[in-house]
């Protein structure tokens, strides 16, 4: 029985910003860093009913706000296996975060007193760790403050941490009896890409080497840890950006969401230095990665998430024709409405890999590759996404015997890959490999497609919740009439396309348009934008 004094004490002490609304979204509770404690107060409990739920497995906390401003901050749970929290799940946080922020003394007493004596008695489990972000520790005690004193919970703090680090460490801690160290993600990575670059007898990029920008977030220091481990990329890699020590300037000017948005070079490169470098961008926390490279004229092309899926399709549809294994594995691709028109074809008329489209947002994407193949490719556009190998996949290949080159590399794949989130280390290994493999130069892989001129902007409306799509979000259903009149303005324009969504993150509505010309793509989304205001 819960002590009504003790919770009156520590909503007092923790929840000191009340009155606010909360809501756990696509990527978990974000919100400026000083309107949180509360929320991290909530969170607490929910991880620690969520470990007891599942007999007392491990539960992933992580506090970040990923490419938002450096004064932002954000929590999101992780599942013992190291996907994202089931969606009942933050249902229960969403309600809790705002009866604490605004419910009675009588209300939040009588309600955590009936979740912590409901709960089975399990000692709860959770992995904890943070990005680089000022306001980590603060927030971290907020979170402590429930799972200590409700619950006391087994706690095992990672500090400074990447998000798919944490991903990865929680899904071990779940998997290996004893303990789970940083080192492990390190050692498990550097090998797997020791290894396949042996296999390949790679002994340098096949660019002038490589450039990455860490968004001065938590990815520089752990870049600083990793590269040295790793053969050929230890001699070839440079690390900007990666001063996560200022504070402010997390995301500024640089990192992957910079570059993609603006289709810009990040602070630190200038286009003066066209030397067939492959450069890279990580975001604030980690969990996507962007390429691009300037071209022979010195100018900026980016090889974004699209482009990764289709690098990875090509790759594996050839390493699964060599094992003869392609009518035995399924391989898709899944993308968002944003993917680019090319890359859709490309995969499907080209490489003849089937394609489905989901919802914005990592865990639609990672459902559908789950739900759907036994090797599922999801990236967002934007640079998020991993490749996941089903347990058929495994049980197929321990049935080969006859081990050719292509099946070895089949093998070692997954182990390079962390395939429990999107993960811009991991995902650039994966990159890296298959480029060194194939000797594709960056604008070698580049040229495998032309991307159809687009154009995306956000456009402020004054109620984005009236904003309801249907069809993975490529047609609107809400408000009456303005699909039909979407529908006509395209049809004026060739090989076009366009859509409109409420964003989940920001209070606006996105535009996104495409057609064969940059010109008409541009006519285009003035019309829409027109038409939604
Ligand atoms: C979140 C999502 C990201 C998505 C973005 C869309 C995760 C971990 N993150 O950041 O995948 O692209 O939202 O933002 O799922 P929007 O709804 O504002 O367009
Ligand atoms: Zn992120």
């Amino acid at each position: 029985m819960v002590e009504g004094q003790l919770v009156d004490e520590l909503v007092a002490k923790y929840c000191t910003t009340r009155g606010y609304r909360y809501s756990y979204g696509t990527a978990g509770f974000r919100d400026d860093a000083g309107r949180l404690d509360t929320v991290m107060f909530a969170t607490g409990i929910i991880a620690c009913l969520r470990s007891i739920a599942l007999d007392g497995k491990p539960v992933g906390v992580m506090i970040t706000a990923s490419h938002n401003p450096a004064s932002d901050n954000g929590v999101k749970i992780v599942e013992p296996d190291g996907s994202m929290l089931v969606q009942t799940w933050e249902t229960r946080a969403t309600e809790l975060a705002n009866l604490i922020s605004s419910g009675s003394a009588a209300e939040i007493r009588r309600r955590i007193a009936e979740l912590v004596t409901s709960a089975a008695d399990v000692r709860p489990r959770l992995v904890i760790g943070r990005d680089s972000r000022v306001s980590g520790p603060h927030l971290l005690e907020c979170l402590l403050g429930s799972a200590n004193s409700l619950f006391q919970a087994q706690i095992k703090d990672y500090g400074l941490v990447t998000t798919p680090q944490l991903h990865y460490l929680t899904s071990r801690s779940l998997s290996v009896d004893g303990p789970v160290e940083e080192e492990d993600y390190f050692v498990d990575f550097s090998s797997a890409w020791n290894e396949i670059t042996r296999l390949h007898d790679v002994e340098r990029l096949p660019s002038a080497g490589l450039v990455v920008d860490c968004a001065n977030g938590i990815g520089g220091p752990k870049m600083h840890s990793f590269i040295p481990r790793c053969r050929v990329l230890s001699e070839a890699t440079t690390v900007i950006n990666d001063n996560c020590a200022d504070a402010l300037s997390l995301n500024r000017g640089c990192g992957a969401d910079f570059v993609k948005t603006n289709q810009r070079l990040p602070d630190g490169i200038r286009d003066t230095d066209g030397d067939s470098r492959l450069y890279c961008s990580f975001d604030g926390d980690a969990d996507r990665v962007v390429f691009y490279y300037l071209n022979e004229d010195n100018r900026f092309q980016l090889l974004d998430g699209d482009r990764i899926s289709a690098l990875f399709a090509y790759f594996i549809a050839q390493l699964l024709e060599q094992s003869g294994l392609r009518s035995v594995l399924s391989m898709g691709v899944v993308q968002t409405a944003y993917a680019n028109g090319s890359s859709t074809q490309y995969l499907q008329n080209h490489l003849k890999v089937p394609v489905t489209c989901t919802k914005t947002g990592v865990k639609h994407l990672h459902h559908e590759a789950v739900t759907h193949y036994d090797i599922g490719i999801y990236f967002e556009a934007n640079g998020h996404g991993t490749v996941i190998f089903s347990d058929h996949f495994y049980a197929t290949l321990r049935t080969q015997t006859h081990n050719s080159l292509a099946t070895k590399t089949l093998k070692l794949l997954p182990q390079l890959i962390n395939q429990t989130v999107g993960d811009a280390i991991s995902d650039m290994l994966g990159v890296l490999a298959v480029l060194s493999i194939l000797k594709w130069s960056p604008a070698r892989w580049a040229n495998e497609f032309t991307d159809l001129p687009n154009l995306l902007i956000k456009v402020i409306v004054p109620d984005r919740s009236q904003f309801i799509t249907t069809d993975q979000e490529r047609k609107l259903i809400s408000p009456e009439g303005l699909q039909e009149k979407i529908d006509k303005a395209v049809s004026k324009f060739h090989s076009a396309r366009s859509f409109v969504r409420a964003s989940g993150t920001e209070d606006a509505v996105r535009v996104y348009a495409e057609a064969a010309t940059q010109q008409e793509a541009n006519e285009l989304s003035a019309i829409v934008s027109k038409l939604v205001l």
